[in-house]
């Protein structure tokens, strides 16, 4: 492996169109924040940049429903994000967007410097154009029927479905997603990033030079380079984002996937403007980029294939891309609002920011796409964070406070016991560093969580409570061993939990953490003072997950009511068979539940003519009392049919709701029983 002075680590920049929620944060930034933390922990020089993709027609869309401009959109979740990543103590260098002047100014140039290259082929072609909105249709402007699996409501750049990426005109019965039209085509000139032509160098330096990459990116990489790369535009008729700067550009603007990935070099220039260079340029850095596997070709092609006509520009050594996290069982979906939003986590967990940290990363969906359920967030807080890592912290300094005051003890000879405890420490130590090098981060909680597990474990088997009685020294030794490895715990988790790290290290009364103080059994000197313990957790108790399953839930019904369509209309009738249909109102004297059937209530009906029994299927929305003395309509002429043994004589009319349910149709004011409707 080549030798690296520094790495530069990237996350995806998140669409300010809307909030982060858990899946961004499991695939790509706690992740990238646990790196970052290590490699800062080692003494490495790092920079970790972050950062809102404020382009893209996601954000005019959004802003066209909700009458503001895209500027008001961008402003509103980049703020939001920002705040809430920080919150959670993502560790960026810098946070940035792409809005701001430096990237607009790095953008800019580095199309222009590919388009003086030559780098680029310009081409007429018709693209989608809705003739009422006077706007041409990029991207996610078109919806229709996807021509590779044919699924509905496909969008004109991808299909949610299949996860094919689409060319708008590709679409099968397009519309406009502004105004429901049928677009028309038009010409349109734009500039295309001719990838055939970065293939062979592609092919050779993914395929063969990047062998170790994750078996799901290098498998992703290797499919697109095998069907063969296609020239791609980098340009988009839009009146927001970045105006392409060549003369006759008017109205166009760089697409958004051009403009983003430039946006880690805009933030980087942002935040070190005299010397960043070295972190694009200089071979001896190390680029990695974190992103979701939806990402996966804009890094690992077209970027690279950008970077590679500039020319100048190192290439990512490595994209450690992520699965998908589902949620409840269920895809999460910003549309559909499943999904549990960061900030709100925040605001309604108070003070639990190492436990979310802590169950994504315990549940990452590193090599496939996995599960995230309240019951195993409060699971792995109550019976992990509280039972294992909790308590043996608590217990080592409680006896630190009862036996000696709160002053470290001084270790006498270390025994068999001791020193094997000690040599299961840096076994886990070794698999720790091992397994964050190579991003795997799940592997690497374990090995840190069976620092504390060996430390229970140790205090079980040597029982100090008891041999307090008759070995005092011993005790000495067993508390000090204890202490040692409370200390390197709050090394070992600073990257995977840094609020419990620190406020362990504060009550251990520790400085600056460093990664070569792990397997340091006298970190803490005979006779230093401890602070008196606080919990490092806290237990979570049921009504608060439940409480969140409960909004979820919610949000699925809110959901459902808002998807609501009408039914179609029936096949037309005639007049004559219309009035085949003898309906009626009448006024119910009698209604009970049928015995046996939980659906079927049972009226005895005031028709004008002698009265009626009809059995009607509405028991679950009406109470029997709540019906009687009321007017309904009924059918007078349905031939008759028996229900649960009951002969039914009509059927009351009813209408079926959003939901389901079923609400009676009556007269809005008093009628004679047995009069007609029509
Ligand atoms: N904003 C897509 C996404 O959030 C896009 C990433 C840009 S990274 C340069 O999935
Ligand atoms: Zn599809």
């Amino acid at each position: 492996m080549q030798k690296f002075k520094r790495t530069l680590i990237t996350t995806a920049l998140p669409y300010a169109n809307g909030p982060v929620h858990i899946g961004h944060l499991a695939g790509v930034y706690v992740p990238a924040d646990i790196y970052a933390r290590f490699k800062r922990l080692r003494g490495e020089e790092i920079l970790f940049i972050g950062g809102s993709d404020e382009h893209g027609v996601p954000i005019t869309i959004k802003a066209k429903k909700e009458g503001v401009t895209p500027q008001d959109i961008v402003d509103r979740y980049h703020s939001i994000i920002k705040k809430s990543f920080e919150e959670l103590g993502i560790s960026f260098d810098v946070y940035s967007r792409t809005t701001s002047p430096t990237h607009r100014e790095t953008a800019s140039d580095f199309f222009r410097t590919l388009y003086d290259k030559g780098e680029f082929i310009e081409k007429t072609s018709q693209q989608l154009y809705d003739e009422q909105a006077g706007q041409f249709l990029a991207d996610r402007y078109v919806t229709g029927t996807c021509p590779h699996c044919g699924a509905e409501g496909a969008y004109g750049d991808q299909c949610e479905k299949c996860g094919t990426s689409l060319n708008a005109t590709d679409l099968i019965n397009p519309r406009s997603a502004i105004t429901g039209n049928v677009p028309v085509l038009r010409d349109t000139k734009h500039w295309y990033l001719p990838l055939d032509k970065w293939e062979p160098r592609l092919r050779k330096w993914i395929l063969e030079d990047h062998k170790e990459w994750k078996p799901n990116v290098y498998g992703q990489c290797k499919s697109w380079l095998d069907m063969g790369l296609q020239p791609r535009a980098v340009s988009r008729d839009l009146d927001w984002g970045i105006p392409v700067p060549v003369e006759g550009a008017e109205g166009k603007v760089l697409y958004v996937w051009f403009d983003a990935p430039i946006g880690y070099i805009s933030n980087t220039r942002e935040l070190l403007p005299d010397s960043w260079e070295k972190w694009w340029k200089d071979p001896e850095t190390r680029m990695l980029h974190f992103i979701g596997k939806d990402n996966i070709v804009f890094h690992c092609i077209v970027f690279p294939a950008m970077l590679m006509a500039e020319g100048s520009y190192n290439l990512p050594d490595n994209v450690p891309a992520n699965e998908f996290l589902n949620l409840e069982d269920d895809k999460i979906s910003t549309s559909r609002n499943w999904a549990v939003w960061l900030h709100e986590y925040l605001e309604e967990l108070p003070g639990k920011q190492d436990v979310l940290r802590y169950v994504l990363t315990a549940n990452a969906p590193e090599t496939k796409d996995n599960n995230f359920t309240w019951k195993d967030f409060q699971a792995r807080n109550n019976s992990e964070l509280v039972a294992i890592l909790g308590n043996f912290v608590n217990r080592a300094m409680v006896l630190c406070h009862k036996y000696f005051d709160g002053r470290v003890p001084e270790a006498g000879e270390w025994e068999a016991i001791d020193r094997e405890v000690m040599l299961d420490v840096d076994k886990a130590v070794e698999r720790l560093a091992d397994n964050l090098e190579h991003f795997h981060f799940r592997e690497a909680l374990k090995d840190a969580m069976d620092i504390a597990r060996t430390g229970n474990k140790y205090l079980a088997d040597t029982e100090p409570w008891k041999l307090i009685k008759t070995d005092e020294a011993r005790v000495r030794t067993i508390i000090n061993l204890a202490l040692q490895l409370c200390a390197n715990l709050s090394i070992a988790f600073e990257p995977f939990t840094p609020f419990m790290a620190k406020a362990l290290r504060e009550q251990l009364h520790l400085g600056t953490p460093s990664w070569d103080q792990l397997g340091n059994y006298a970190l803490l000197p005979a006779g230093a003072e401890i602070a008196k313990p606080e919990l490092l957790f806290s237990k979570i108790e049921d009504d608060v997950v439940e409480a969140q399953v409960q909004k979820l839930l919610d949000a699925k019904k809110a959901n459902e009511l808002n998807a609501w369509q009408p039914e179609k209309v029936r096949e037309e009738v005639s007049f004559e068979n219309f009035e085949k249909v003898d309906v009626r109102v009448g006024t119910v004297l009698e209604c009970s539940k049928v015995p046996k059937a939980d659906k079927l209530l049972q009226f005895r009906i005031d028709d004008g003519m002698g009265g009626r029994t009809i059995v009607s299927g509405i028991a679950k929305y009406y109470k029997p009392e709540d019906l009687v003395g009321k007017q309904v309509c009924f059918v007078a002429n349905l031939a008759p049919r028996k229900l649960k043994g009951v002969e039914s004589q009509g059927m009351i009319l009813s209408a079926v709701n959003a939901d389901g349910s079923l609400t009676v149709i009556g007269p809005t004011g008093p009628v004679t029983p047995g009069a007609q409707v029509g």
